[in-house]
């Protein structure tokens, strides 16, 4: 039975040749065209990326190598981590010898954990993760590889280093964080008898007598973990590993890109939303009063988080998998039935509004109410579940982009003087 490494080796030659034989075949000819408002609107639905690993159809939503992510929701994450990379589900031997491989990777240097003492105490969560990544460049095996020197067609083998290192990791990093920021006590040490998904669950500490928050550790996992490379996490990490830097620095960077409100952060605006409107109605709202709130709420120029989305039209499927967990685990907990409440009424409203594009949920409308149950309090730690996750996900394609010989990410500036002579000459 192939090792995943194996495996990629035997896929990597024809997907290459793919790869090269389209682009010399057929290099000229045009896919996609831009507008001006496309330039000055964050290049919204530029067809300009390439990304393998995963797909979102407007009225689909994520699509994981072809597959609907619902169909994969009891999936563990390993398995999804072997989809994301070789387009197919892992066998039970495969499986076995990438979590075999992963537990041996699971060590984290001493020196992260006093930098991440060293910080303020006010800092952010994921400020501390990224730091966390950041600090370990020197372990890149890419790096250390491609300073003694480097055959081009070699590059993906040391990326998948770093990414199956990193894959490993930072669960215990974030985890780490976990305990540390929030005063939770010691570390609790990985455990290599779990998966990835129960061995999270556990070093982060919560209470879980019925065995339910490790299945929403795994969901987590697996729903956050790609979704295409044009979001502002995938295409800074593609575009930071274009140009040779390592895994270290380039996911550190995308995961920055993650730590913004309307990107990762949405999810603990998402709850302080909820929370708030919890303690403005002491419980849950009617309908109608949830209605004036979301009105007064827009009216005073802020965003409903969790709502719309820059690509979907529909109700994003991994928000379905989640209030599917809600509904089966937790459907008498007041703030989870807000969510389904706003959910309910929200839609609405924003369509009436007329201004988003996309008014239906979006993957982090429902989350944090789940977490909230299992007591999970500390909203401000969200995204770094959100970033554990999405480690799988941008590792995978970074591994596919080095396979397929990508080269550094350089597209052309215009100034606004360019823009307009052009268009005056159009018209
Ligand atoms: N509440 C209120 N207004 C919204 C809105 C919402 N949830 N979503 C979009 N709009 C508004 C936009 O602010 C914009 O208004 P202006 O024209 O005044 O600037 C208008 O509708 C058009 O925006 P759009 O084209 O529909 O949306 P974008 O592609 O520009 O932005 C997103 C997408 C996600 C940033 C936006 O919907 C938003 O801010 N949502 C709330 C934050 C959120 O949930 N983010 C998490 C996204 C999930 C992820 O990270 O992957």
């Amino acid at each position: 039975m192939p090792t995943l490494k194996e495996k990629l080796a035997e896929q990597i030659p024809a997907l290459r040749e793919e790869v090269k034989d389209l682009v010399k075949q057929h290099g000229d000819k045009e896919v996609d065209k831009i507008t001006v408002a496309q330039i000055f609107g964050g290049l919204r639905g530029v067809k300009s990326l390439v990304c393998d690993t995963s797909s979102v159809p407007p009225e689909r939503g994520l699509l994981i190598r072809g597959i609907p992510v619902i169909e994969l929701a009891d999936k563990l994450p390993e398995e999804i981590f072997y989809l994301l990379l070789t387009g197919e589900l892992p066998d039970e031997e495969s499986l076995k010898l990438l979590m075999q491989d992963l537990k041996k990777r699971r060590k984290v240097p001493d020196y992260v954990w006093k930098v991440l003492k060293a910080m303020p105490k006010d800092s952010h969560p994921m400020c501390m993760l990224n730091t966390a990544i950041l600090v370990m460049e020197k372990e890149s095996v890419f790096k250390k590889q491609y300073d003694k020197g480097l055959k081009k067609e070699d590059y993906w083998i040391y990326t998948l280093e770093d990414a199956l290192n990193l894959v490993a990791r930072v669960p215990i990093i974030a985890a780490g964080i976990y305990r540390m920021k929030y005063n939770k006590g010691p570390r609790i040490p990985s455990d290599p008898k779990l998966d990835m998904g129960a061995d999270f669950a556990k070093m982060l500490g919560i209470k879980d007598p019925k065995g339910e928050f490790v299945k929403l550790m795994r969901l987590y996992l697996v729903l956050h973990s790609d979704h295409e490379s044009g979001n502002v996490s995938a295409a800074t990490v593609q575009t930071v590993a274009s140009a040779l830097s390592d895994l270290y620095y380039a996911l550190s960077a995308g995961l920055n890109g993650l730590a913004g409100p309307l990107h990762g952060l949405a999810n603990q605006e998402c709850l302080k939303f909820v929370l708030d409107l919890k303690k403005h109605f002491k419980g849950v709202p009617t309908d109608e009063q949830l209605r004036e709130f979301a009105w007064d709420w827009l009216n005073s120029g802020k965003v409903i988080p969790g709502y719309g989305h820059a690509v979907l039209r529909i109700t994003d499927p991994r928000f379905d998998a989640f209030l599917k967990f809600g509904q089966t685990y937790c459907a008498n907990d007041q703030i989870f039935q807000i969510v389904e409440k706003i959910f309910n009424v929200v839609p609405k409203v924003l369509m009436e509004q007329g201004k988003a594009k996309d008014p239906w949920p979006n993957v982090d409308a429902g989350s944090g109410a789940l977490l909230w149950h299992y007591g999970m309090k500390e909203f401000d730690y969200y995204t770094v579940l959100f970033a554990v996750s999405r480690t799988l996900g941008v590792t995978a394609q970074t591994v596919i982009a080095r396979a397929i010989g990508m080269p550094i990410v350089r597209p052309k500036s215009v100034t606004t003087q360019w823009i307009k002579e052009k268009v005056s000459q159009q018209s």
